[in-house]
């Protein structure tokens, strides 16, 4: 025990009070960085930062819906407890009994229906972004989805990259290019889902799914499979590498420089090429009824 005296109550309250204060603002100063992504990441709601423009679009909607349903969820709140607290029992006497109120009646039939239809408004404009088809995207990519990894094709360079559960694929693709998936799988149903992307779309065997996207952010994103596809499902990850437009033509050379990398050589050919469907370099893809040509 140390002799000298002991500081009072709120000496030692003060101190404490500077020590956590002392503590917060390090970790303010050393987790900033962080504190700017929880930022992001409540702003989003939850959804990962989004890299395309299309993903963009989905946060919005994403973002424009839950703060619609927290403006009627508040506005309930209100009513509940003003009905709680304005017509509290006090005595035993029934309050005024009333039929039925016509205008009110007439308006909670009617605010839910333009809310409704606000929702449904704002869900087929951004579906219609979304899933909108150029006529002639900057960029085709083919790919395959196989038990169990991913096949890219560059069907323009005649180059493939082909994973295995011990090695996922990476695909490589230019920032601010409009880039076209054509889908296609020779066995089960696959989903191809980059998170980063707020979008996945089956891998169908029988038929060729397609989708574009617009990237506006380089770096490099994790992307799984979202289908339950069999025993290593799991293991179905991938790679989405985004470079510019120069680094990706450097990596198609770089590609084309060994023969092994040509479409249906190397480890492409031990891909079974699925019963009833082949995939067909470059075929553009269809959708059948999604999007519109523009
Ligand atoms: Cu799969």
């Amino acid at each position: 025990m140390s002799p000298t005296p002991r500081p009072g109550r709120s000496g030692t309250r003060r101190t404490g009070a500077r020590l956590a204060l002392a503590a917060a603002s390090t970790a303010f100063l050393t987790a900033g960085c962080d504190l700017r992504e929880s930022a992001n990441d409540a702003f989003n709601l939850g959804l990962p930062e989004p890299i395309t423009d299309q993903a963009m679009r989905i946060r919005d909607l994403w973002v424009g819906s839950v703060a619609a349903a927290l403006v009627v969820g508040l506005f309930v709140w209100a009513l509940i407890f003003f009905a709680v607290f304005r017509y509290r029992k006090n005595s035993d006497e029934l309050p005024r009994q009333v039929r039925y109120n016509l205008p009110i009646e007439v308006l909670y039939t009617v605010v839910p229906f333009v809310i409704i239809a606000v929702l449904f408004y704002y869900t087929a404009v951004s579906e219609n972004f979304v899933n909108n088809a150029k006529k002639n995207p900057d960029v085709q990519i083919d790919i395959v989805g196989f038990q169990w990894n991913w096949q890219f094709n560059y069907p323009d360079a005649g180059v493939q990259v082909t994973g295995s559960p011990s090695q996922p694929a990476t695909m490589v693709l230019p920032v601010d290019k409009r880039i076209r998936f054509v889908e296609t799988s020779p066995d089960v149903i696959h989903s191809w889902w980059v998170p980063a992307f707020l979008f996945k779309r089956d891998v169908v065997p029988g038929r060729q799914n397609s989708f574009e996207v617009t990237i506006r952010k380089t770096g490099t994103f994790i992307g799984r499979c979202a289908e339950f596809c069999g025993e290593k499902h799991s293991r179905m990850n991938f790679y989405v590498k985004v470079v510019s437009a120069q680094d990706y033509d450097a990596y198609l050379a770089e590609l084309k420089a060994n023969p092994n990398n040509a479409i249906g050589e190397g480890a492409g050919k031990a891909i079974p090429s699925g019963g009833d469907y082949q995939y067909v370099p470059g075929a553009s893809g269809n959708s059948e009824g999604e999007g519109s040509e523009k």
